[in-house]
């Protein structure tokens, strides 16, 4: 236990030892005068290949291995340990601040949108393709699977692994809270899975999309290396779907999109073309990689 006491009023501590005190603060807006560059698809993506970021990029890739052509997309990398999110070009297209947002230059008047969440829906309504359509009983199930991802991931991530991997040291409390609350979310979509095949039904849907990057990375060992403290094999069902997510084509070539870390050859960049998955990941990139 602390014996810190809150004090009458909170004042900005800018170097409080956490992993990202040097970028986070507590006030809004731009802190440089940037523009974002232009590529020459419709779709212009500025992100940066971590789960909420793999969510758009892999929705894009199935939406283009069906053959929805429109989905042609630029993917930009923005740098958020240098403070990238806070240019005034991309400030303009997300006031929040945070990857990944769209810029959608199809239409005369460019159309906006930031929350990853908000992204899926807008792209999966705009080609038509997965979310189950109005008429169907589906569609309500993925809208509130789609909706329970972005509600409960600021707990897997923003709170048990902050605590667990970034803060400046180990605290049980908060440890032991996040810890209980992520397990008991990993048992909502053990027993989910249990009768159904993919998270909102028999559709594979943007619900399973935002939940893989987060869940299901989580069950595979890919975050915060807590799979043994968490004990993630218990989670059959869960891991059952995560292999079979993880297996599409579409999903192997999004989450490499945008991505700063990993071996070499699951990094790209930046993607401006189908073709940069062949040629320019960064062991092809890098002498000797
Ligand atoms: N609810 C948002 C969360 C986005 C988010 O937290 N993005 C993080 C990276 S995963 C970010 O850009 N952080 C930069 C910052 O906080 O300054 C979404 O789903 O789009």
């Amino acid at each position: 236990m602390t014996d810190y006491v809150p004090p009458k009023v909170w004042t900005w501590d800018k170097q409080n030892g956490g992993q990202f005190a040097n970028i986070n603060r507590p006030i809004a807006g731009s802190t440089h005068e940037k523009e974002l560059p232009v590529g020459r698809h419709p779709l212009q993506l500025y992100s940066l290949g971590t789960p909420n970021g793999q969510k758009v990029t892999i929705l894009l890739e199935e939406l283009l291995a069906a053959g929805h052509e429109g989905a042609q997309y630029d993917a930009w990398l923005i740098r958020i340990t240098e403070g990238q999110q806070f240019g005034s070009g991309f400030v303009s297209v997300n006031p929040n601040s945070k990857i990944p947002a769209l810029l959608d230059r199809s239409a005369p008047t460019p159309v906006r949108v930031f929350e990853s969440g908000a992204i899926l829906l807008y792209l999966a309504e705009k080609f038509g393709a997965f979310v189950p359509s109005k008429e169907s009983p589906e569609r309500a199930e993925c809208l509130s699977w789609l909706f329970w991802q972005m509600g409960s991931a600021p707990y897997l991530g923003g709170g048990f692994g902050h605590f667990y991997a970034y803060a400046p040291a180990k605290m049980q409390y908060p440890i032991d809270r996040f810890a209980m609350e992520v397990k008991r979310q990993l048992d909502v979509l053990d027993r989910q899975l249990a009768g159904n095949e993919y998270v909102a039904g028999s559709q594979y849907t943007i619900a399973d999309i935002a939940i893989w990057p987060w869940y299901g990375g989580l069950v595979q060992g890919a975050l915060y290396g807590a799979a043994e403290f968490l004990s993630v094999q218990d989670y059959k069902n869960v891991q059952r779907w995560a292999d079979g997510v993880g297996a599409r084509p579409a999903v192997k070539r999004g989450r490499k999109v945008n991505r700063v870390n990993g071996a070499l050859s699951e990094q790209l960049h930046e993607r401006h073309d189908a073709s940069d998955f062949e040629t320019r990941t960064q062991d092809k990139l890098t002498p000797n990689g």
